[in-house]
C-alpha cells in the first residue's frame, strides 16, 4: 500500500463516464481534477481501465495541447485520445504516475445508461467524505457535493407542486424546505415518516440556501440529545403528533453509491476497490455519538452529587459532635 503517497497526490479520478446513452462510441470519457496548489503536466502519466482489459495510454497531449491541469481545475481525457473501452458491466479505471506508480483508481460493479460515476463530498456538521454514485454527468465542472442534515422535522409534508416538509437542522433556528418525489417514497408513507418532532438524518442535495431536496434518510430517537431537540419542537406544537410503528423502526433507503473515503487511500487494487462497491446506506457513512460521549455529563454530576451529600452529612455528624459536647459541658 502507497497509503501516505496516495494522501498527498493531489491528481485524482474524479468523475467516469463508461456507458453513454445509445451506442457508446468514442462518447466515453474519465475526469480527473488537480486538488493541488500547483499546475501538474500528465505527460508519461498513464491511463488504464481493469487489467487485462483495453491497452494502457501513456497521456501525450490533450486536444493537440500539453497535458497540463491547473489548481482545482479538471480535464476529460475522451475514448477518442485513450482508445479505452469501459465495459458497462463492471470495471475499473487506474491512474498511474510517470515512474508507474498506482496513484488512483475507481472500479464499479454496474452502470446507469447516459449517467456517470462522480466522486461526490458529503458535507456535515462532522466534516466532509467522499463517495462515488452515480449522477447527471458534469464534465470539465465542479461535481455538486451533497449535504448531511441532521435536525428535527418542524413540519410534517405537504403537497404545493411538490411534496415538502420543513426540517430544523440542529443548532439552527431556521427551517428549511426539503422536497422529495416519489422515487424517494410515496406521499402516505412520507406523512407517516417525517411526522413533525422526528429526529432524522437526512441526505440531500442543494436546491438553494433554504431549499434542499431528499435523497435518502435515517430516522433517530434514541440519544438523550435527540430526545431534547424532540422534546424542543413538541413544545412548539399545541397538537400531539400520533406515534406511528415506524417511530419505533429506523429506516433507511440505500443510497446506490460506492464509499471511498477522502482519507483513504484510493490506491486499491481492484479487487479491493470491488468489494467495496457495494451499495451502502447512510447509516454506514454517518458518525454516530457514542453513549459513553453522551453518558460522560451524566457521571460527572453524579460524582459531584455524592460528594456534595457525604460533605454535608461530614459537617452534619461534625455540628452533632459539637452540640452533645456542648450539651455534655453544660449539665
Ligand atoms: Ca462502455
Ligand atoms: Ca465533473
Amino acid at each position: 500500500m502507497t497509503n501516505a503517497y496516495t494522501v498527498q497526490q493531489p491528481i485524482q479520478i474524479t468523475e467516469i463516464f463508461p456507458n453513454p446513452k445509445g451506442k457508446d462510441g468514442n462518447n466515453e470519457w474519465v475526469e480527473l481534477t488537480n486538488f493541488g496548489d500547483s499546475k501538474i503536466n500528465l505527460e508519461n502519466f498513464i491511463l488504464d481501465d481493469e487489467e487485462g482489459g483495453s491497452k494502457p495510454y501513456k497521456i501525450s497531449q490533450i486536444k493537440g495541447a500539453p497535458p497540463q491541469i491547473d489548481p482545482n481545475e479538471s480535464i476529460i481525457i475522451s475514448k477518442t485520445d485513450s482508445h479505452i473501452s469501459l465495459n458497462n458491466t463492471d470495471d475499473s479505471v487506474r491512474l498511474f504516475d510517470q515512474n508507474n506508480e498506482l496513484i488512483d483508481s475507481v472500479s464499479y460493479a454496474k452502470t446507469e445508461e447516459g449517467k456517470s460515476f462522480a466522486k461526490t463530498r458529503i458535507l456535515s456538521e462532522q466534516g466532509e467524505k467522499s463517495i462515488f454514485r452515480w449522477t447527471s454527468p458534469s464534465p470539465n465542472k465542479p461535481n455538486q457535493p451533497l449535504y448531511r442534515l441532521e435536525g428535527v422535522v418542524a413540519s410534517s409534508p405537504e403537497i404545493k407542486e411538490d411534496f415538502y416538509f420543513t426540517f430544523m437542522p440542529k443548532n439552527s433556528q431556521k427551517t428549511l424546505k426539503i422536497t422529495f418525489d416519489e422515487n424517494i417514497m410515496d406521499f402516505n408513507t412520507a406523512k407517516l415518516t417525517f411526522q413533525k418532532g422526528k429526529v432524522a438524518q437526512l441526505l440531500t442535495s442543494k436546491k438553494s440556501n433554504r431549499e434542499f431536496t431528499l435523497l435518502d434518510y435515517k430516522l433517530d430517537y434514541k440519544t438523550e440529545e435527540n430526545q431534547k431537540l424532540q422534546n424542543n419542537v413538541q413544545n412548539l406544537n399545541t397538537s400531539p403528533s400520533t406515534t406511528s410503528p415506524l417511530d419505533r423502526e429506523s429506516r433507511s433507503i440505500s443510497l446506490q453509491s460506492q464509499e471511498n473515503s477522502s482519507t483513504e487511500t484510493s490506491s486499491t487494487s481492484p479487487i479491493e476497490s470491488a468489494n467495496t462497491t457495494e451499495e451502502k446506506s447512510i447509516q454506514s457513512i454517518v458518525p454516530q455519538k457514542t453513549t459513553i460521549e453522551l453518558l460522560i455529563p451524566l457521571i460527572v454530576i453524579i460524582v459531584l452529587i455524592i460528594t456534595l451529600l457525604f460533605l454535608f452529612k461530614l459537617k452534619k455528624t461534625k455540628i452533632k459532635n459539637k452540640i452533645e459536647t456542648w450539651n455534655q459541658q453544660s449539665l
